[in-house]
């Protein structure tokens, strides 16, 4: 079995090396900076024609205490959006759910909120008699607004102007919605251009079991609450399994005894669920049903016999929606992958002898402290997989966050024969494959063209955002065959 390390990328920009990366970096540095003064300086200005404009022309409302004006707020996966300036008095929140998922908009101080919202409802939260200052929003729907639906709505006394309003947008667009190409096409080309960033930790490092004496596979883990740099720079305090997100990677064979002893360091009572493993209904890890929590402080070993070939997976099933999310899932695997060795399908056949070049998982997440993630890393420290050309990849996705992620390759359809990691009797091809929560698809693939080639969820808001690329994107680094 080969397991990815991480090469050097061959054909990726290295930004640590680079005069000219480096200088890109500042560039972006700067950039980022010179937004951040100009938002300021629009706050500045808002108050300053305020206090000029005694008219109060233009903006949502009239002069007078009483004034009622109407914010419209948007929704989107993971965003909040508009133009959130008010003058003080009512204030209507018009709110639209642009997404495709479920969310609501909570106004943290006031402790009012909208009902849940499907993708393209709208609900309107009348907030009277709103004094100046600033208002939290959030949708309270777990894990969204750690993944970047929180804000603020600026409440001042004067009426905000049509100058003014644009300055409350976070982003490169111009008054009027027109936006500025040189500075949205630098800042998402230089974000792209930072790929591949090295960061500190890595996660699904294959654990070592110890062999008891009547041949028992041991394996010992610890959950604790870490700190993990899940982009340059960007340290979140993660739930992990020894250390790491995601956490180890458990391999046995068909019919070993298999024992996982943990400890639980992290806040919260918790146990381990091994998710499409069949087990003794005790050892299925559901507290309070099948077993006590493991209180904090406390140590409890799994034990069973893993019978049948599975592509698996273990997390926390007491509080999942805090602790998994946060990052307490890895891989787990028995026996051998389910290979359509000698298949054709749609015309190719797969050889009698196959095994793969390199064998990676693909956790995705979305969600907790985490966040849009793959293998517990957002763009640009996703890891590059670095391989020679003619190789053949198995990847096995899980998705372990809160929404379906329709992955996709470039160049190379994946063939698909596993769901779950149960054999398909019907193998396909497919270069987008849609991983909703829980489940986990097999694939192989064969890197036949050189190049570097992304490799991304096809949700565009897991990718990109006007701050830049970022979240669920990595890439094949496929080298070229060199005749010798
Ligand atoms: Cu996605």
């Amino acid at each position: 079995m080969t397991v990815i390390e991480k090469p050097a990328a061959p054909r990726a920009p290295e930004p640590e090396q680079s005069d000219n990366s480096r200088t890109l970096g500042s560039l972006v540095f700067f950039g980022m900076t010179g937004l951040l003064i100009a938002l300021v300086g629009a706050l500045l200005v808002i108050g300053v024609i305020g206090l000029l404009d005694d008219d109060g022309d233009g903006g949502a409302g009239g002069t007078g205490a009483a004034a009622t004006s109407t914010v419209d707020v948007q929704l989107s996966e993971f965003a909040i959006a508009g133009n959130l300036l008010a003058e003080a008095g009512n204030v209507n929140l018009a709110v639209t759910n642009a997404g495709s998922q479920q969310h609501d908009l909570v106004v943290e101080e006031l402790g009012t909120q909208t009902r849940l919202l499907n993708g393209g409802d709208s609900d309107t939260l009348a907030l009277d008699s709103l004094g100046a200052g600033s208002y939290t929003l959030f949708c309270s729907v777990p894990g969204h607004r750690e993944s970047g639906m929180e804000t603020e709505l600026i409440v001042s006394n004067e009426p905000p102007t049509g100058e003014a309003a644009a300055g409350g947008s976070h982003s490169a667009h111009g008054a009027d919605g027109e936006y500025d190409a040189e500075a949205m096409d630098a800042i998402m080309v230089e974000s792209m251009l930072a790929f591949p960033a090295e960061t500190e930790g890595k996660g699904n490092e294959i654990l070592d079991p110890e062999i008891l004496p009547d041949g028992t596979k041991k394996f010992v883990l610890e959950a604790s609450v870490i700190d993990w740099e899940v982009s340059p720079g960007e340290f979140v305090e993660a739930w992990a399994y020894n250390g790491q997100v995601p956490g180890p990677q458990i391999i046995v064979e068909v019919g070993d005894k298999v024992q996982v002893e943990l400890t639980n360091n992290t806040p919260l009572g918790t146990d381990i669920h091994f998710h499409g493993i069949q087990t003794p209904n005790d050892q299925d890890g559901v507290s309070p049903y099948t077993q006590d929590p493991i209180k904090v402080g406390e140590t409890f070993t799994y034990e069973f016999v893993a019978d049948e070939p599975r592509i698996g997976m273990y997390h926390a099933h007491l509080h999942s929606q805090i602790s998994v999310l946060n990052g307490m899932f890895a891989a787990f695997r028995i026996g051998e992958r389910p290979y359509p060795r000698g298949e054709t399908i749609s015309g190719i056949t797969i050889p009698e002898d196959f095994e793969p070049d390199v064998e990676l998982p693909m956790v995705l997440n979305d969600a907790g402290t985490i966040g849009l993630t793959l293998n517990g890393k957002s763009f640009p420290a996703t890891e590059p997989l670095v391989i020679n050309q003619g190789d053949w990849i198995a990847v096995d996705y899980y998705n372990e966050g809160l929404t379906a992620h329709p992955m996709h390759q470039h160049q190379f359809p994946q063939l698909v024969y596993a769901k779950d990691g149960i054999p398909l009797d019907n193998p396909y091809w497919a270069d987008t494959i849609n991983v909703a929560p829980g489940e986990r698809y097999s694939v192989i693939f064969h890197a036949e063209d050189p190049g570097v080639w992304v490799w991304h969820c096809h949700i565009l808001t897991h990718v990109e955002r006007e701050e830049g690329m970022f979240g669920m994107v990595t890439a094949l680094v496929v080298q070229e065959d060199e005749p010798t």
